[in-house]
């Protein structure tokens, strides 16, 4: 037979698929919905290697799940506002949008190529007017319903781009993009009340089963709810008359209470700023801190400073007990009060703190039986203990002990009110979404100096984004256009401007996949049709989008149910963050970095060494990182599909290392899967040749090799299935190529075969090709025809695995890791020990267990027991 040739076979099939509309998603037709979603890529310009794993695992999914009776929604669309586009025009003079749709156009191509089984019909891209018009009036239905909030806020500012950066989007201090030092400013902004679903966001996190447990755990963090006490603390000589004559604190640790030697305030605190009147080095103090950054991460790292104000408060339970009030560095204003108490031998902060100015550490609490004062001598403690150096509290649990001060504080009273009064606090923030940007969606309000802030009627929507713009200056081209920002109150007619500030980004992708269900509507939704597809049966990308990007779609599918738009409150049922695209690194003599394209391999696994590809000098091999221009050590895909074709790069990528992993991509890997594929089309049609024709009916007398061949087949296929659905795509490609042993072995019978082997190589080789064909599509169609079929494979239901050709002939194994017992598997009788090996190496429970770290053996008893080395 001749070579598989996917240059040829895979634009045909891909045509072929397109002209039978075969993965457009049709109206309701009584088969079950399945929804499979890749998180959609910003249109940068070209693809990368990440984008091809993330929708290669999707499409498995798609096509698995429509041949298994499925109506699948798989769409794909453009996250295609942002930065870039502006940067993009002020270097090299092109509109954002002309830059943007080239790039989709570009990256259209690009995905085309791939053979991905997506209802392009459905295409969105989110800088489209007809996306962003019902953005704006989801915005204005949120307003409405009380979920937006307009208010003064301090707000991180860049210098360098311009404009105001989320939290997050703040980096040590630095903004993500420019890395400029941000500044803190106060603008009145727009905010989406996120925090109005604290509760909700929090505790439905524990009905997420098909959530990674970490990204279930960062979105805990991240939202942080914590129960704690406020105290109030008297001020012993207040500052004169009429000046505050208390602090308030807020704590999660009122156990601690005896361990007390200071207070702190932020330096945004009031009281902080009153002390500040009289005293310019508290002044300049203050001004200090600002400058370093109020985001979280710029307190974590900044060097613990404070200032002493000279105020003095009484401790809560002995007002003889007088202790400093200090303004510190790393104390919040927006959390709790602005103002702490500090125990510094239970909390680092404290500790380095006190540390440095010479104030007391004193342990109360500490494990039973051990030496409390040499527990906290070189860093706080914070582990459980019992009470002790704490009056009536010793003794006593942590638990125990923050009860009693709570109980206590609550009864005790200053200036007639309670000292003590229990709080809940939240981390999470309210989400100021107004950005100083031209390429967003504009926020659909018009400002009249007599009326306030007025939405924009329904019947002006949407708010165009004017094309006519200039970006030779600095700052927001909307700003300065006033043909476009000048314009009528929609209330009173008078003179009034539009509002100039554009969404943050993270707002577009943050109702996607709900516009998915009906991107053409002029509803934000189609409710009927948004629930008989919502939520999203398997969302699948990065895990650098565990916390911002999930968090806001839950916020946002809650507050479109809460407008009605849609009827349920989690977007994504199943949720699967896959691992990087990682690659070698190369350098040169000089220390330059070296693109993989321009080296060369030499020796094997042992002497492997590097030389360049154009002038033989030698090349140092480094370090394996992920994929990155200023590394240069990245694989363009558009390369790998000129050489190997789609489909090797597909079975490439998802053969490796389990989905959850970072995948090295090699050349040698490449080759490898580029033999499966000229492997698995050798076969198919070696099959044909040999076995029975389609359709063929089982004779009744099977002889022992035949049984042997179905077996494998019936093991195959139950394996791949069970893989597909549990993500375990490597263990499916090691089934696979089991299969394909089988089927080979089979085939190297010379003469003719008999009927019962004649049907069982036809099994064998049908399976083949429909396991195949979730992974290598184009491939699968070739050898689907090459079988005698009319049918695509891609219109072909799945094959059900025969229980009785399963169920002998596989045995458990135990899998014990460091000896000890953690899973077990199951797997033919006669599996060899590299099968059973690869199959261990990819089980979740494997990976969990070991971590980072590198298996050293598997020690495969056959038969008996799996040993796992770590
Ligand atoms: C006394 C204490 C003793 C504390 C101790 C901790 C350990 P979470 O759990 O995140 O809610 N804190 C309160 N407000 C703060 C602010 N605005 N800026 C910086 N730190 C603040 O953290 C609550 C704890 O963080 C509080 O409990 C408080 O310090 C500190 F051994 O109070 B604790
Ligand atoms: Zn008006």
């Amino acid at each position: 037979t001749e070579r598989y040739n996917a240059r040829e076979a895979e634009p045909k099939w891909q045509a072929a698929w397109d002209e039978r509309h075969l993965f457009e998603t049709g109206p309701e037709d009584g088969r079950p919905t399945y929804y499979v979603l890749e998180m959609f890529p910003y249109p940068s310009g070209r693809i990368h290697m990440g984008h091809v794993r993330n929708y290669a695992m999707g499409d498995v999914v798609a096509r698995y799940k429509r041949a298994k009776g499925f109506s699948v929604l798989h769409p794909m669309g453009w996250d295609a506002f942002g930065l870039p586009a502006e940067n993009a025009a002020m270097e090299k003079k092109v509109h954002p949008k002309q830059w943007t749709y080239a790039n989709i156009a570009a990256m259209r191509e690009q995905l085309k190529s791939i053979g991905l089984s997506l209802d392009w019909s459905r295409e969105i891209a989110t800088c489209d007017p007809e996306y962003y018009a019902q953005q704006q009036r989801l915005f204005l239905d949120f307003l409405k319903a009380g979920l937006v909030d307009r208010r003064k806020s301090k707000v991180n500012w860049d210098p360098v781009d311009n404009t105001v950066l989320a939290n997050e989007q703040v980096i040590d201090g630095r903004g993500w993009r420019s890395g400029a030092l941000v500044e803190q400013r106060e603008l009145t902004q727009w905010f989406l009340k996120i925090t109005d679903f604290s509760d909700s966001l929090l505790a439905s996190l524990d009905e997420l089963p098909r959530w990674p447990e970490k990204v279930r755990l960062m979105q805990k963090n991240w939202i942080g709810r914590s129960e704690g006490l406020l105290v109030r603390w008297a001020i012993a000589n207040p500052h004169g008359e009429g000046a505050a004559s208390e602090i308030e604190v807020y704590t999660t640790r009122p156990d601690t209470l005896f361990g007390a030697s200071f207070v702190a305030l932020s330096a945004d605190h009031p009281l902080a700023a009153a002390c500040a009147k009289c005293d310019p080095k508290l002044q300049e103090f203050i001004e200090d801190c600002r400058r370093q950054g109020t985001s979280v991460a710029a307190l974590e790292t900044a060097e613990k400073k404070g200032f002493d104000t000279g105020l003095k408060v009484r401790h809560p339970f002995d007002p003889d007990w007088e202790l400093p009030v200090y303004v510190a560095n790393f104390v919040l204003m927006d959390y709790g009060t602005g103002a702490i108490f500090a125990c510094p031998a239970h909390d680092q902060r404290d500790w380095d703190f006190a540390s440095r100015y010479g104030l007391p550490i004193l342990p109360v609490v500490a494990p039973e039986g051990a030496d409390a004062a040499a527990l906290v001598a070189k860093g706080s403690y914070d582990g459980d203990g019992r009470l002790v150096n704490s009056r009536f509290l010793d003794g006593k649990s942590v638990d125990e002990a923050k009860e009693e001060v709570a109980r206590r504080l609550e009864a005790e009273t200053l200036d007639g009110k309670p000292v003590g009064q229990r709080k809940i606090n939240w981390r999470l923030r309210d989400w100021g979404i107004s950005r100083q940007r031209y390429w967003g969606c504009p926020i659909p309000i018009i400002h009249c100096e007599a009326c306030g802030p007025v939405p924009v009627p329904d019947d002006q929507l949407p708010v165009r984004l004017p094309e006519d713009v200039s970006f030779d200056q600095p700052g927001n081209p909307l700003d300065r256009n006033a043909a476009w920002r000048d314009v009528p109150c929609p209330a009173c007619g008078a003179p009034a401007r539009r509002e100039t500030d554009t969404m943050d980004t993270f707002v577009d992708s943050s109702w996607y996949f709900a516009r998915f269900t009906a991107p053409h509507s002029d509803r934000p939704t189609e409710p009927g049709t948004a629930n008989r597809w919502l939520p999203v049966d398997q969302y699948i990308g990065g895990v650098e989008h565990a916390i911002l990007h999930l968090l806001y779609s839950r916020f946002f599918t809650r507050a479109m149910k809460a407008t009605g738009h849609v009827g349920m409150e989690e977007p994504f049922a199943g949720l699967f963050t896959q691992g990087m695209v990682v690659h070698e690194t190369y350098k040169d003599a000089s220390g330059a970095w070296v693109a993989p394209a321009d080296v060369t391999i030499i020796g094997g696994d042992e002497g492997r060494a590097a030389v360049s590809a154009s002038t033989g000098e030698p090349i140092e091999i480094g370090p394996i990182e992920k994929m990155s221009k200023s590394k240069k050590n990245v694989v363009d895909p558009n390369d790998i599909l000129d050489t190997y074709g789609a489909d090797t790069a597909r079975w490439f990528m998802l053969s490796d290392s389990p989905p959850e992993r970072d995948v090295v991509w090699s050349e040698a890997g490449v080759e490898g899967a580029s033999r499966r594929v000229q492997r698995v089309w050798r076969l198919a049609n070696e099959a044909a040749a040999k076995g029975a024709l389609p359709g063929a009916a089982a004779p009744a007398d099977m002889g022992e090799a035949a049984i042997a061949l179905r077996r494998a087949a019936h093991a195959a296929l139950s394996r791949v299935s069970d893989g597909i659905e549990k993500f375990h795509f490597n263990i499916c490609v090691a089934a696979t190529n089991e299969l394909t042993n089988a089927l080979s072995q089979a085939l190297q019978v010379e003469g003719p075969v008999g009927e019962d082997m004649a049907f069982a190589l036809r099994e064998a080789a049908e399976f083949l090709v429909q396991i195949v064909a979730p992974f290598a599509p184009h491939l699968a169609e070739e050898c689907w025809a090459a079988l005698g079929h009319d049918r695509m494979v891609a219109e072909t239901p799945w094959p059900e695995a025969d229980p009785a050709l399963l169920a002998s002939d596989t045995i458990t194994l135990p899998i014990q890791i460091n000896g000890k017992k953690r899973d077990e598997i199951i797997v033919p009788a006669d599996a060899d020990n590299a099968s059973v090996e690869a199959i261990v190496r990819g089980l979740e429970s494997v990976v969990r267990a070991i971590g980072d770290k590198p298996i050293r053996k598997i020690i495969v008893v056959p038969g008996r027991i799996v040993n796992v080395v770590a």
